[in-house]
Protein backbone atom coordinates (compact mmCIF):
# COMPACT_ATOMS: atom_id res chain seq x y z
CA UNK A 1 0.00 0.00 0.00
CA UNK A 2 2.79 2.20 1.02
CA UNK A 3 4.58 1.79 -2.28
CA UNK A 4 1.64 2.07 -4.41
CA UNK A 5 1.32 5.58 -2.61
CA UNK A 6 4.98 6.67 -3.29
CA UNK A 7 4.51 5.49 -6.92
CA UNK A 8 1.79 7.23 -7.29
CA UNK A 9 3.68 10.57 -5.74
CA UNK A 10 6.22 10.21 -8.02
CA UNK A 11 4.16 10.37 -11.33
CA UNK A 12 2.67 13.35 -9.85
CA UNK A 13 4.96 14.63 -9.28
CA UNK A 14 7.30 13.96 -13.02
CA UNK A 15 3.74 15.42 -14.49
CA UNK A 16 4.03 18.60 -12.89
CA UNK A 17 7.36 19.43 -13.29
CA UNK A 18 7.15 18.28 -17.30
CA UNK A 19 4.44 21.44 -17.33
CA UNK A 20 6.77 23.64 -15.42
CA UNK A 21 9.18 23.06 -17.40
CA UNK A 22 7.26 22.66 -20.89
CA UNK A 23 6.11 26.76 -19.65
CA UNK A 24 9.17 28.02 -18.98
CA UNK A 25 10.27 27.01 -22.31
CA UNK A 26 7.35 27.99 -24.04
CA UNK A 27 7.73 31.59 -22.56
CA UNK A 28 11.17 31.79 -23.57
CA UNK A 29 10.66 30.58 -27.27
CA UNK A 30 7.99 33.43 -27.19
CA UNK A 31 10.11 36.36 -25.77
CA UNK A 32 12.76 34.92 -28.15
CA UNK A 33 10.46 35.27 -30.97
CA UNK A 34 9.49 38.70 -30.19
CA UNK A 35 13.09 40.38 -29.55
CA UNK A 36 14.76 39.44 -32.38
CA UNK A 37 13.02 40.76 -35.10
CA UNK A 38 12.95 44.40 -33.48
CA UNK A 39 16.72 43.75 -33.85
CA UNK A 40 16.81 43.18 -37.61
CA UNK A 41 14.21 46.52 -37.24
CA UNK A 42 16.80 48.55 -36.00
CA UNK A 43 19.79 47.70 -38.06
CA UNK A 44 17.25 48.45 -41.32
CA UNK A 45 15.51 51.70 -39.75
CA UNK A 46 18.66 53.80 -38.35
CA UNK A 47 21.57 52.13 -40.99
CA UNK A 48 23.64 53.23 -37.94
CA UNK A 49 27.08 51.87 -38.04
CA UNK A 50 27.08 50.64 -34.29
CA UNK A 51 29.63 51.95 -32.27
CA UNK A 52 31.33 49.25 -29.74
CA UNK A 53 30.44 50.64 -26.41
CA UNK A 54 26.76 51.64 -25.48
CA UNK A 55 23.23 50.50 -27.04
CA UNK A 56 21.30 48.12 -25.04
CA UNK A 57 19.28 45.44 -27.21
CA UNK A 58 16.36 46.15 -24.74
CA UNK A 59 16.03 49.22 -26.35
CA UNK A 60 15.25 48.28 -29.58
CA UNK A 61 12.11 46.40 -28.89
CA UNK A 62 10.14 49.28 -28.06
CA UNK A 63 8.27 51.11 -30.73
CA UNK A 64 8.87 54.98 -31.49
CA UNK A 65 5.55 56.05 -30.47
CA UNK A 66 7.00 54.84 -26.74
CA UNK A 67 9.16 58.23 -26.63
CA UNK A 68 6.08 60.38 -26.51
CA UNK A 69 6.56 59.98 -22.64
CA UNK A 70 10.11 61.63 -22.94
CA UNK A 71 10.62 63.48 -19.81
CA UNK A 72 11.38 67.02 -18.63
CA UNK A 73 13.59 66.44 -16.41
CA UNK A 74 17.19 65.98 -16.88
CA UNK A 75 18.01 63.22 -14.58
CA UNK A 76 20.17 60.01 -15.99
CA UNK A 77 17.14 58.05 -14.54
CA UNK A 78 14.48 59.55 -16.30
CA UNK A 79 16.11 60.17 -19.45
CA UNK A 80 17.39 56.43 -19.11
CA UNK A 81 13.20 55.37 -18.50
CA UNK A 82 12.22 57.17 -21.27
CA UNK A 83 15.41 56.31 -23.74
CA UNK A 84 13.46 53.75 -25.72
CA UNK A 85 12.49 55.29 -28.52
CA UNK A 86 16.42 55.94 -29.23
CA UNK A 87 17.95 55.17 -32.01
CA UNK A 88 14.74 54.80 -34.03
CA UNK A 89 14.22 57.72 -35.77
CA UNK A 90 10.83 57.94 -36.67
CA UNK A 91 9.63 58.14 -39.87
CA UNK A 92 8.19 61.35 -40.00
CA UNK A 93 5.31 62.01 -42.31
CA UNK A 94 5.48 65.91 -41.86
CA UNK A 95 8.39 67.70 -41.10
CA UNK A 96 6.20 71.00 -41.03
CA UNK A 97 3.34 69.95 -39.17
CA UNK A 98 5.21 69.41 -36.09
CA UNK A 99 7.01 72.91 -36.57
CA UNK A 100 3.37 74.02 -36.78
CA UNK A 101 2.44 72.39 -33.62
CA UNK A 102 5.61 73.20 -31.83
CA UNK A 103 4.81 77.18 -33.05
CA UNK A 104 0.94 76.67 -31.46
CA UNK A 105 1.67 78.82 -28.42
CA UNK A 106 3.07 81.82 -30.41
CA UNK A 107 0.14 81.57 -33.10
CA UNK A 108 -2.32 81.89 -30.06
CA UNK A 109 -0.17 85.02 -28.84
CA UNK A 110 0.77 88.31 -31.41
CA UNK A 111 -0.55 85.99 -34.59
CA UNK A 112 -3.92 85.07 -33.43
CA UNK A 113 -4.26 88.69 -32.00
CA UNK A 114 -3.31 90.03 -35.37
CA UNK A 115 -5.13 87.62 -37.10
CA UNK A 116 -8.46 88.87 -34.91
CA UNK A 117 -7.46 92.20 -35.94
CA UNK A 118 -7.36 92.01 -39.58
CA UNK A 119 -10.71 90.00 -39.57
CA UNK A 120 -12.43 92.81 -37.47
CA UNK A 121 -11.62 95.94 -39.49
CA UNK A 122 -13.40 97.01 -42.95
CA UNK A 123 -10.59 99.13 -44.22
CA UNK A 124 -7.11 99.10 -43.72
CA UNK A 125 -6.83 103.00 -42.00
CA UNK A 126 -4.64 104.82 -39.63
CA UNK A 127 -6.22 103.42 -36.90
CA UNK A 128 -5.46 99.77 -37.78
CA UNK A 129 -1.61 101.01 -38.58
CA UNK A 130 -1.45 102.06 -35.04
CA UNK A 131 -3.02 98.56 -33.14
CA UNK A 132 -0.71 96.64 -35.59
CA UNK A 133 2.25 98.11 -34.39
CA UNK A 134 0.81 97.95 -31.02
CA UNK A 135 0.35 94.35 -30.81
CA UNK A 136 4.17 94.01 -32.94
CA UNK A 137 5.91 95.82 -29.87
CA UNK A 138 4.47 93.34 -27.33
CA UNK A 139 5.24 90.63 -29.51
CA UNK A 140 8.75 89.60 -28.19
CA UNK A 141 10.50 90.39 -31.53
CA UNK A 142 12.35 93.57 -30.26
CA UNK A 143 11.51 97.05 -31.37
CA UNK A 144 14.03 97.47 -33.74
CA UNK A 145 12.34 94.18 -35.82
CA UNK A 146 8.73 95.45 -35.02
CA UNK A 147 10.07 98.96 -36.61
CA UNK A 148 11.59 97.29 -39.59
CA UNK A 149 8.11 94.77 -40.04
CA UNK A 150 5.92 98.32 -39.94
CA UNK A 151 7.81 99.88 -42.84
CA UNK A 152 7.99 97.16 -44.66
CA UNK A 153 3.91 96.43 -44.66
CA UNK A 154 3.58 100.11 -44.51
CA UNK A 155 6.01 100.47 -47.73
CA UNK A 156 3.70 97.76 -49.43
CA UNK A 157 0.34 99.62 -48.34
CA UNK A 158 1.04 102.61 -49.91
CA UNK A 159 2.85 101.57 -53.16
CA UNK A 160 -0.05 99.29 -54.06
CA UNK A 161 -3.08 101.40 -52.14
CA UNK A 162 -4.37 98.04 -50.54
CA UNK A 163 -7.47 98.94 -48.51
CA UNK A 164 -8.17 95.47 -47.77
CA UNK A 165 -7.20 94.53 -43.88
CA UNK A 166 -6.53 91.20 -45.27
CA UNK A 167 -4.32 92.19 -47.52
CA UNK A 168 -1.97 93.21 -45.02
CA UNK A 169 -1.73 89.84 -44.23
CA UNK A 170 -0.15 89.01 -47.40
CA UNK A 171 2.33 91.90 -46.89
CA UNK A 172 3.55 90.52 -43.43
CA UNK A 173 3.69 87.02 -44.57
CA UNK A 174 6.10 88.20 -47.14
CA UNK A 175 8.11 90.94 -44.99
CA UNK A 176 8.73 88.48 -42.08
CA UNK A 177 9.67 85.67 -44.72
CA UNK A 178 12.56 88.18 -45.85
CA UNK A 179 13.87 88.78 -42.14
CA UNK A 180 14.06 85.30 -41.26
CA UNK A 181 15.77 84.28 -44.69
CA UNK A 182 19.20 85.11 -43.44
CA UNK A 183 22.23 83.82 -46.00
CA UNK A 184 23.49 80.72 -44.91
CA UNK A 185 25.48 78.02 -47.13
CA UNK A 186 24.78 74.56 -46.32
CA UNK A 187 26.45 72.45 -43.78
CA UNK A 188 29.20 70.95 -44.62
CA UNK A 189 29.17 67.68 -42.60
CA UNK A 190 31.08 66.02 -44.66
CA UNK A 191 34.48 67.65 -43.97
CA UNK A 192 37.83 67.05 -46.42
CA UNK A 193 39.26 67.64 -43.04
CA UNK A 194 37.46 66.00 -40.68
CA UNK A 195 35.89 64.53 -37.99
CA UNK A 196 33.16 66.86 -38.65
CA UNK A 197 33.74 68.81 -35.28
CA UNK A 198 30.97 70.71 -33.60
CA UNK A 199 31.10 73.31 -30.00
CA UNK A 200 27.85 73.73 -28.35
CA UNK A 201 27.54 76.58 -26.49
CA UNK A 202 25.29 79.14 -24.34
CA UNK A 203 24.30 79.74 -21.03
CA UNK A 204 22.94 77.13 -18.23
CA UNK A 205 19.61 75.29 -19.49
CA UNK A 206 19.06 76.56 -22.58
CA UNK A 207 19.16 72.91 -24.44
CA UNK A 208 22.87 72.28 -24.96
CA UNK A 209 23.15 69.08 -23.77
CA UNK A 210 19.57 67.97 -24.95
CA UNK A 211 20.19 69.76 -28.40
CA UNK A 212 23.53 67.34 -28.39
CA UNK A 213 21.81 64.25 -28.00
CA UNK A 214 19.09 65.19 -30.60
CA UNK A 215 21.78 65.76 -32.90
CA UNK A 216 24.04 62.89 -32.29
CA UNK A 217 20.78 60.51 -33.64
CA UNK A 218 20.48 62.86 -36.61
CA UNK A 219 24.25 61.99 -37.55
CA UNK A 220 23.81 58.45 -36.45
CA UNK A 221 20.57 58.02 -38.49
CA UNK A 222 22.21 59.35 -41.44
CA UNK A 223 24.91 56.68 -41.14
CA UNK A 224 27.41 58.60 -39.75
CA UNK A 225 29.83 57.44 -36.78
CA UNK A 226 29.18 59.79 -33.74
CA UNK A 227 31.61 60.65 -30.69
CA UNK A 228 29.78 62.71 -27.75
CA UNK A 229 32.84 64.48 -25.80
CA UNK A 230 31.24 65.71 -22.05
CA UNK A 231 33.13 68.79 -22.22
CA UNK A 232 30.91 70.39 -19.06
CA UNK A 233 33.53 69.23 -16.48
CA UNK A 234 31.86 72.25 -14.15
CA UNK A 235 29.15 69.42 -12.84
CA UNK A 236 29.99 65.69 -12.56
CA UNK A 237 25.76 65.71 -13.67
CA UNK A 238 26.41 67.10 -17.06
CA UNK A 239 28.66 64.39 -17.87
CA UNK A 240 26.35 61.90 -17.07
CA UNK A 241 23.45 63.08 -18.75
CA UNK A 242 25.39 63.61 -21.71
CA UNK A 243 26.39 60.01 -20.89
CA UNK A 244 22.35 59.07 -20.87
CA UNK A 245 21.82 60.44 -24.45
CA UNK A 246 24.57 58.68 -25.50
CA UNK A 247 23.49 55.21 -24.69
CA UNK A 248 20.12 56.39 -25.93
CA UNK A 249 21.05 57.10 -29.24
CA UNK A 250 23.98 54.39 -29.41
CA UNK A 251 26.82 56.30 -29.72
CA UNK A 252 30.42 56.71 -28.83
CA UNK A 253 31.60 58.93 -25.60
CA UNK A 254 34.36 60.86 -24.21
CA UNK A 255 34.30 61.77 -20.67
CA UNK A 256 36.78 63.22 -18.44
CA UNK A 257 37.51 62.74 -14.86
CA UNK A 258 35.18 65.70 -13.23
CA UNK A 259 36.79 68.80 -12.43
CA UNK A 260 39.46 68.76 -15.13
CA UNK A 261 40.09 71.12 -17.63
CA UNK A 262 37.48 71.77 -20.49
CA UNK A 263 39.62 72.18 -22.94
CA UNK A 264 41.94 68.95 -22.45
CA UNK A 265 39.07 66.53 -22.24
CA UNK A 266 38.25 68.20 -25.75
CA UNK A 267 41.56 67.95 -27.13
CA UNK A 268 41.50 63.75 -25.76
CA UNK A 269 37.86 63.53 -27.66
CA UNK A 270 38.81 65.19 -30.91
CA UNK A 271 42.21 63.35 -30.92
CA UNK A 272 40.55 60.03 -30.10
CA UNK A 273 38.09 60.20 -32.82
CA UNK A 274 40.56 60.80 -35.61
CA UNK A 275 42.36 57.56 -34.26
CA UNK A 276 39.27 55.76 -33.85
CA UNK A 277 37.48 56.75 -37.40
CA UNK A 278 34.21 59.06 -36.05
CA UNK A 279 33.06 61.12 -38.22
CA UNK A 280 31.21 63.40 -35.95
CA UNK A 281 32.44 64.83 -33.23
CA UNK A 282 29.76 66.83 -31.00
CA UNK A 283 31.29 68.59 -27.88
CA UNK A 284 29.40 69.87 -25.22
CA UNK A 285 30.34 72.93 -23.26
CA UNK A 286 29.85 74.28 -19.34
CA UNK A 287 27.27 77.16 -19.01
CA UNK A 288 27.67 78.46 -15.92
CA UNK A 289 27.17 82.37 -15.51
CA UNK A 290 30.56 84.36 -16.45
CA UNK A 291 31.92 87.66 -16.97
CA UNK A 292 32.31 88.86 -20.48
CA UNK A 293 36.19 88.41 -19.88
CA UNK A 294 36.11 84.88 -18.59
CA UNK A 295 33.88 83.58 -21.08
CA UNK A 296 35.92 84.80 -23.43
CA UNK A 297 38.78 83.24 -22.07
CA UNK A 298 38.09 79.68 -21.22
CA UNK A 299 35.53 79.78 -25.05
CA UNK A 300 38.97 80.61 -26.60
CA UNK A 301 41.16 78.36 -25.03
CA UNK A 302 37.92 75.35 -25.97
CA UNK A 303 38.52 76.79 -29.46
CA UNK A 304 42.14 77.10 -29.55
CA UNK A 305 42.50 73.09 -28.14
CA UNK A 306 39.91 71.88 -30.67
CA UNK A 307 41.83 73.29 -33.58
CA UNK A 308 45.20 72.32 -32.18
CA UNK A 309 43.62 68.84 -32.10
CA UNK A 310 42.40 68.98 -35.33
CA UNK A 311 45.10 70.19 -36.90
CA UNK A 312 47.39 68.08 -35.34
CA UNK A 313 49.87 66.26 -38.05
CA UNK A 314 48.49 68.00 -41.21
CA UNK A 315 49.93 70.98 -43.20
CA UNK A 316 47.18 73.60 -43.12
CA UNK A 317 45.39 74.17 -39.72
CA UNK A 318 42.05 73.40 -39.31
CA UNK A 319 39.68 75.06 -36.91
CA UNK A 320 36.24 73.09 -35.41
CA UNK A 321 33.81 73.22 -38.21
CA UNK A 322 30.72 74.95 -36.05
CA UNK A 323 29.85 76.70 -32.94
CA UNK A 324 26.51 76.95 -32.34
CA UNK A 325 25.21 79.08 -30.28
CA UNK A 326 22.31 77.74 -28.30
CA UNK A 327 18.91 80.04 -27.04
CA UNK A 328 15.99 79.38 -25.14
CA UNK A 329 12.88 81.19 -26.50
CA UNK A 330 10.85 81.24 -23.74
CA UNK A 331 12.92 84.17 -22.14
CA UNK A 332 12.21 86.13 -25.30
CA UNK A 333 14.11 89.32 -25.36
CA UNK A 334 16.51 87.86 -22.89
CA UNK A 335 17.94 85.49 -25.51
CA UNK A 336 18.24 88.30 -27.91
CA UNK A 337 20.53 90.20 -25.51
CA UNK A 338 22.26 86.71 -24.87
CA UNK A 339 23.33 86.41 -27.93
CA UNK A 340 24.48 89.65 -28.13
CA UNK A 341 27.15 89.22 -25.14
CA UNK A 342 28.38 85.86 -27.02
CA UNK A 343 28.70 87.33 -30.35
CA UNK A 344 30.91 89.92 -28.61
CA UNK A 345 33.16 87.13 -27.50
CA UNK A 346 33.26 84.00 -29.36
CA UNK A 347 32.89 83.72 -33.48
CA UNK A 348 29.80 81.56 -33.55
CA UNK A 349 28.77 80.24 -36.40
CA UNK A 350 25.17 79.67 -36.38
CA UNK A 351 22.40 79.26 -33.87
CA UNK A 352 20.20 76.50 -32.16
CA UNK A 353 17.10 78.13 -30.86
CA UNK A 354 15.18 75.55 -27.98
CA UNK A 355 11.98 74.87 -26.26
CA UNK A 356 9.68 76.85 -29.11
CA UNK A 357 7.01 74.68 -28.19
CA UNK A 358 6.41 75.85 -24.99
CA UNK A 359 6.69 79.76 -25.25
CA UNK A 360 3.89 82.35 -26.96
CA UNK A 361 7.16 84.06 -27.08
CA UNK A 362 8.67 82.24 -30.74
CA UNK A 363 8.18 85.67 -32.50
CA UNK A 364 11.83 86.28 -30.90
CA UNK A 365 13.04 84.55 -33.78
CA UNK A 366 12.70 87.13 -36.09
CA UNK A 367 14.01 89.55 -34.04
CA UNK A 368 17.09 86.96 -33.84
CA UNK A 369 17.78 86.71 -37.46
CA UNK A 370 17.26 90.40 -38.13
CA UNK A 371 19.25 92.07 -35.45
CA UNK A 372 21.96 89.27 -35.88
CA UNK A 373 22.39 88.45 -39.05
CA UNK A 374 23.64 84.92 -38.75
CA UNK A 375 21.79 81.75 -39.99
CA UNK A 376 19.24 80.04 -37.52
CA UNK A 377 20.79 75.86 -37.80
CA UNK A 378 18.37 74.42 -36.14
CA UNK A 379 14.81 74.64 -33.51
CA UNK A 380 13.90 72.59 -30.87
CA UNK A 381 10.52 71.77 -30.39
CA UNK A 382 9.96 69.52 -27.89
CA UNK A 383 12.04 67.18 -25.97
CA UNK A 384 11.66 64.07 -27.55
CA UNK A 385 14.47 62.64 -29.72
CA UNK A 386 13.45 64.05 -33.25
CA UNK A 387 12.20 67.58 -32.00
CA UNK A 388 15.22 69.36 -33.46
CA UNK A 389 14.09 70.27 -36.98
CA UNK A 390 16.41 71.96 -39.63
CA UNK A 391 15.65 75.68 -40.02
CA UNK A 392 14.03 76.33 -42.64
CA UNK A 393 12.97 80.30 -43.06
CA UNK A 394 10.20 79.37 -45.47
CA UNK A 395 8.68 76.59 -43.52
CA UNK A 396 8.56 78.43 -40.13
CA UNK A 397 7.13 81.78 -41.83
CA UNK A 398 4.29 79.14 -42.95
CA UNK A 399 4.31 77.66 -39.42
CA UNK A 400 4.26 81.03 -37.51
CA UNK A 401 1.77 82.98 -39.46
CA UNK A 402 -0.18 80.74 -41.97
CA UNK A 403 -1.18 82.16 -45.04
CA UNK A 404 -4.31 83.97 -44.02
CA UNK A 405 -6.16 85.06 -40.65
CA UNK A 406 -8.05 82.38 -40.88
CA UNK A 407 -5.65 79.65 -41.12
CA UNK A 408 -3.24 81.05 -38.73
CA UNK A 409 -5.97 80.90 -35.58
CA UNK A 410 -7.24 77.21 -36.80
CA UNK A 411 -3.62 75.72 -37.24
N1 LIG B 1 10.08 71.75 -24.22
C1 LIG B 1 11.38 71.70 -24.55
N2 LIG B 1 12.31 71.48 -23.62
C2 LIG B 1 13.61 71.46 -23.99
C3 LIG B 1 14.01 71.66 -25.33
N3 LIG B 1 15.36 71.60 -25.37
C4 LIG B 1 15.79 71.34 -24.10
N4 LIG B 1 14.74 71.26 -23.26
C5 LIG B 1 14.76 71.03 -21.81
O1 LIG B 1 15.48 72.09 -21.18
C6 LIG B 1 16.11 71.61 -19.99
C7 LIG B 1 17.58 72.00 -19.97
O2 LIG B 1 18.25 71.32 -21.01
P1 LIG B 1 19.82 70.97 -20.97
O3 LIG B 1 20.11 70.30 -22.26
O4 LIG B 1 20.18 70.25 -19.73
O5 LIG B 1 20.46 72.43 -20.94
P2 LIG B 1 22.01 72.85 -20.84
O6 LIG B 1 22.24 73.23 -19.42
O7 LIG B 1 22.16 74.02 -21.76
O8 LIG B 1 22.82 71.68 -21.28
C8 LIG B 1 15.87 70.11 -19.97
O9 LIG B 1 14.80 69.83 -19.12
C9 LIG B 1 15.49 69.78 -21.41
O10 LIG B 1 14.68 68.64 -21.50
C10 LIG B 1 12.98 71.92 -26.32
O11 LIG B 1 13.22 72.14 -27.50
N5 LIG B 1 11.68 71.92 -25.87
MG1 LIG C 1 24.31 70.70 -20.21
Amino acid sequence: MAIELLVVLAVVVLVAGGWLIRQRVGRRAALEGNRRPALEDRSDATRVRRSTTTASSTDAAVKPGDAEDSSASTTPTTLGAASSAAHRPTPDPSPTQRIRSGLRKTRGGFVARLADLLRSRPQVDAQLRDDIEEILLTADIGARTADHLLEAIGEQLDRDSITDPSAVWTALHRAAAEVLDVPAPALDVEPRCGPYVVLMIGVNGVGKTTTLGKLAARHQADGRRVLLVAGDTFRAAASEQLDVWAQRVGCDIHQGTAGSDPSSVIYEGIARARREGHDVVLCDTAGRLHTRKELMDELQKIRRSASKALSADREAPVDPHDIFLVLDATIGQNALAQARMFKDTVAFTGLVVTKLDGTAKGGVVLGICHELQLPVRFIGVGEQLDDLRPFDAEAFCDALLARSPDEATQL
